[in-house]
């Protein structure tokens, strides 16, 4: 492991005096700064395993060398960033790309890195080489019983893995739907799509969840199967208490009131979990809070204020993952950037005056409201991330220290110049 305790302090001691200073400064500005270090201490963000290679587009792909080749090297990089942030502490597999060999191997090298395995994620959207039957029209909305089943039981089997790892939940996300009109029954296809859950959702293990995550478009483009919030909140009260609704940021229509949504799902106990980026125009998988940073906190401020009304505990009570992919960056510093990004709008939510806003909502002051929320997006919260960190035996600044330290070089020198990460 390149990132030893000894690298962390001595990094560290370069950069306190600094970090002290602000830190004084915003603990007299804010009341209850020692409280919101603890919470953000205990937040931790997932890492999908697919987000440590480069991505691409549909254009081209350019890679940017050191990749991760296999499961063990791709647990290995998130555990280097777990050692730099200490907020980056799971894992998310991608079933078929993430087979594991050896589970007790696989959880050793996990354990070894304080690694958790969160949700495990089915793919239909693509055919795997040998696969019997095509998705070329979808998977669990097919119109052949046939492919149905084939995608049952891929999901049924990536549930398996899942309990072998420790995981408690399985992400459904489907590319079914229709480029055409008149090509989908839609009625059907919906119907088609709640049977096939219904089987998946019987072989769920007692403590876990299905979450079940909306597309608007793309791939398809005329309609998708599972295209809104509306559509999943309906699949997910129909199958049961174990199934919930997956909110993915890039997979709305522009303009949608995302915290609207948030709001009311946490209402309905129906809001599971949540996948991170930040785009411009679609699903456009740029890292968290680089384009719509206020959005990010007010989509964090409904968080705060629905889980709190719930008695949710936030760490643990929704499960909260990154899902992007990235064609210019260095994966590694992109992600220490949207861990970084997460964190600095749950800590502005948690410095929102909660009861100056209920005051001024009960009295229709709505410049008021305004100044209460933009006052704790424009409060510079930063210092009371960097202070999470070093509480946590973290680096006070995970990118310098990325850098100084030229540990994309070490992985480059470790596994090659033109490596691909599985799966992409
Ligand atoms: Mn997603």
């Amino acid at each position: 492991m390149p990132v030893n305790a000894k690298l962390i302090e001595d990094h560290n001691e370069q950069h306190i005096k600094a970090h002290r200073r602000k830190f004084d400064f915003i603990t007299a500005e804010i009341a209850n700064a020692e409280a919101i270090v603890q919470k953000l201490v205990e937040f931790n963000i997932a890492i999908p395993s697919w987000a440590l290679g480069t991505g691409g587009t549909r254009f081209g792909r350019f890679s940017g060398g050191g990749e991760p080749r296999n499961l063990e090297e791709k647990i290995e990089d998130v555990g280097l960033l777990h050692a730099l942030n200490r907020s980056s502490g799971a894992i998310s597999l991608h079933i078929p790309w993430d087979i594991p060999e050896n589970y007790g191997a696989i959880k050793a090298l996990a354990a070894q890195y304080q690694l958790q395995f969160d949700a495990v994620n089915s793919n239909t959207f693509q055919d795997q080489p040998g696969q019997a039957l095509s998705y070329k029209f979808g998977s669990l909305h097919h119109v052949d019983a046939k492919v149905r089943q084939q995608a049952v039981r891929h999901n049924i089997e990536v549930i398996r893995h899942g309990v072998e790892l420790g995981s408690k939940a399985l992400t459904v996300w489907l590319a079914d739907g229709s480029s055409f009109p008149g090509q989908l029954n839609f009625r059907k296809a919906f119907q088609r799509t709640l049977e096939s859950l219904q089987e998946i959702y019987r072989a769920l293990p007692a403590d876990w969840k299905l979450l079940i995550e909306y597309k608007a478009f793309e791939p398809s483009f005329y309609s998708t199967t599972i295209g809104d919030w509306g559509q999943s909140f309906t699949l997910a009260n129909k199958l049961g208490p174990q199934a919930y609704t997956l909110v993915d940021l890039g997979h709305h229509l522009a303009n949608a009131n995302i915290e609207q949504i948030v709001a009311l799902l946490l209402m309905e106990g129906k809001l599971g979990g949540f996948h991170f980026n930040d785009s411009k125009y679609a699903d456009d998988d740029l890292t968290a809070g680089s384009i719509k940073p206020y959005q990010l906190f007010l989509i964090f401020n409904e968080l705060v204020e629905g889980m709190d009304a719930r008695g949710l505990d936030h760490a643990t009570g929704l499960g909260w993952m990154i899902d992007a992919s990235h064609n210019l960056k260095d994966p590694l510093e992109d992600l220490l950037q949207s861990v970084e990004a997460i964190m600095i709008a749950y800590a502005q939510a948690l410095t929102v005056d909660r009861q100056g806003l209920v005051l001024a909502q009960e009295q229709n002051d709505v410049v008021k409201c305004q100044e209460i929320l933009q006052q704790a997006f424009r409060t510079d919260v930063r210092p009371l991330v960097a202070e999470a960190r070093l509480v946590a035996g973290a680096a006070l600044d995970p990118i310098g220290l990325y850098r100084k330290s030229q540990l994309r070089k070490l992985l480059i020198d470790r596994r090659g110049a033109k490596t691909i990460a599985t799966g992409l």
